[in-house]
């Protein structure tokens, strides 16, 4: 499969992890929007979050363990953050395979 983030997950295209758990590898956005700009990415090809929410509660578990492990180490937990999903046309998502965007370090603005 050609998908990016499949290959940066599996050390295919080689990326420095800031973070990673059986579920989730986690990595610097190549394009930040904020001084912290960190995606947290499925180690499987999943596309969306519905399919996402049919693993059991143990990914979820490790996902919201690894935010906070990421907050932590950018040092932005207690300055705030914002934990955004781009889904479908509208939201202007780019790759296919499911992403979160972890940003902070500045003041980000109101959502619109
Ligand atoms: O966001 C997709 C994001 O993925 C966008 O912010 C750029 C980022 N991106 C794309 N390729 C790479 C690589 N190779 N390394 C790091 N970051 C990358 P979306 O939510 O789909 O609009």
């Amino acid at each position: 499969m050609d998908c990016i983030f499949c290959k940066i997950a599996s050390g295919e295209i080689k990326s420095s992890f800031v973070g990673e758990n059986d579920w989730f590898v986690a990595f610097d956005d190549i394009n930040p929007v904020a001084p912290t700009h960190v995606l947290v990415v499925p180690r499987k090809h999943v596309k969306s979050l519905e399919e996402l929410a049919k693993y059991d509660t143990e990914c979820m578990r490790s996902f919201f363990e690894l935010v906070e492990q990421i907050v932590e180490l950018k040092g932005i937990k207690t300055s705030g953050y914002r934990l955004i999903v781009n889904q479908g046309s509208d939201s202007g998502q780019e790759v296919e395979h499911l992403h979160f965007h972890i940003l902070g370090g500045r003041k980000l603005g109101r959502l619109g």
